[in-house]
């Protein structure tokens, strides 16, 4: 019970298991593994993909011919392993050339270098399987507004993003672009800080038909939001393309926790939410190992973050056949139609009857919802008593 079939649609980016444990505090604990071994690493723990930064396979300086042996190497781990890269995307914040960011940078040179590396990153990703294609606008950001205009920064994203969907076409790849928005971090402040920002943005687009959103549970919460709203928004507008699970403490810096390690009761509403609508999409673990971890340990976290959710599916399906929580719906839910004739649809008659019908205000006003009840029910739930 609670073992990862491929169905599940379990991944881990590169840069999660492979994460060495580097913060703003000290240096790496873990040595670097290649991404032979990570895919490897992912198999032994019943992983079904894997994903990747363009240079977490391949070096920003390799020439082409280390290129071509490194991608060699990893299809044959791929093959070997049967697992599979739904999703690739590009790495604009690593290297000191993106440290004013990449799209939105204000030396025009960097923005062209950094449409040059994308096109080439999504070769990569094409090559190699990926259906989506992630664009985390890393340092798209500021430390001061006296640097940067705000307007300039969507504008130079647009055409960026409209450049990019444009050359996606082009080569007839069937890739779709998922957008995931933080709030800050690395720097002060990034445009497009909330999944709802960018999908306002996504339909200023050429082609909105092409791009969704990629929502990251910690990144929504370091911004105090409640992160499943925001999948509900992305997936009613049908653009819920991935997703990255994680955990993270509101308030504090980007924690990257297992997924479903802090907050229990968000993650089950979340992994129900999932479940109930029928995401079929990939479960991305965008998480890493706490620091004190050698890779037995990473091991114990990503076998931790699958079984997490499979346990929350298994509780969601148990909520969905409460007895007693099912009545408390119906009770608290029920409708005998008597709003029909003025709810819905407008028109002038509708409006005019609505306007001289008459409500019992203080009644309606006495009725207890019972939440109390039914969150309790679920916390018993979700305790196991
Ligand atoms: C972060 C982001 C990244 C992106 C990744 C894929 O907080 O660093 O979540 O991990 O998801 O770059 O685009
Ligand atoms: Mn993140
Ligand atoms: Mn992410």
């Amino acid at each position: 019970m609670f073992t990862p079939r491929p169905e599940d649609k379990f991944t881990f980016g590169l840069w999660t298991v492979g994460n060495t444990g580097r913060d703003p505090f000290g240096e790496a604990v873990r040595a670097v593994k290649s991404p032979v071994e990570l895919v490897h690493l992912l198999a032994e723990v019943g992983a079904y993909g894997v994903n990747f930064h363009d240079n977490d396979l391949v070096p920003i300086d390799a020439s082409t011919a280390e290129r071509d042996c490194i991608v060699h190497d990893f299809k044959a781990a791929l093959e070997e392993t049967g697992l599979v890269v739904p999703m690739a995307t590009t790495n604009l914040f690593s290297d000191p050339v993106f440290r004013d960011g990449a799209f939105t940078a204000n030396d025009a040179r960097v923005r062209a270098y950094a449409l040059q590396k994308t096109m080439k990153a999504i070769d990569l990703g094409v090559e190699l399987g990926a259906k989506v294609y992630v664009f985390w606008g890393g340092r798209e950001g500021v430390e001061t507004d006296a640097a940067k205009d705000p307007v300039k920064a969507i504008q130079r994203n647009r055409e960026a993003m409209n450049f990019l969907c444009e050359y996606v076409l082009d080569h007839g790849y069937d890739l779709k672009l998922a957008l995931e928005a933080k709030p800050n971090e690395p720097r002060a402040d990034l445009y497009n800080p909330t999944t709802g920002h960018m999908l306002a943005f996504i339909e200023t687009l050429d082609h909105p038909q092409m791009v969704g959103v990629n929502p990251e549970v910690a990144h929504e919460q370091m911004a105090g939001l409640n992160f499943m709203h925001s999948v509900a928004q992305a997936w009613e507008a049908g653009k819920l393309f991935h997703i990255d699970l994680n955990d993270q403490y509101p308030g504090r810096y980007d924690q990257d926790l297992r997924f479903g390690s802090r907050d229990i009761k968000a993650a089950f509403f979340l992994v129900k939410f999932l479940e109930d609508v029928g995401y079929d999409g990939p479960r991305h673990f965008d998480a890493h190992a706490y620091r004190t971890e050698d890779y037995e340990g990473v091991k114990d976290f990503a076998r931790g973050c699958m079984r997490t959710y499979l346990i929350l599916k298994e509780k969601a399906a148990q909520f969905n056949a409460d007895a007693e929580i099912q009545a408390l719906l119906e009770e608290i839910n029920a409708c005998d139609g008597g709003m029909d004739s003025y709810t819905g649809a407008y028109s002038p008659e509708k409006a005019a009857d609505l306007r001289t019908a008459r409500f019992d205000r203080a009644a309606l006003a006495r009725r207890g919802m019972r939440y109390e009840r039914l969150d309790q029910l679920t916390i018993d739930l979700l305790l196991g008593v």
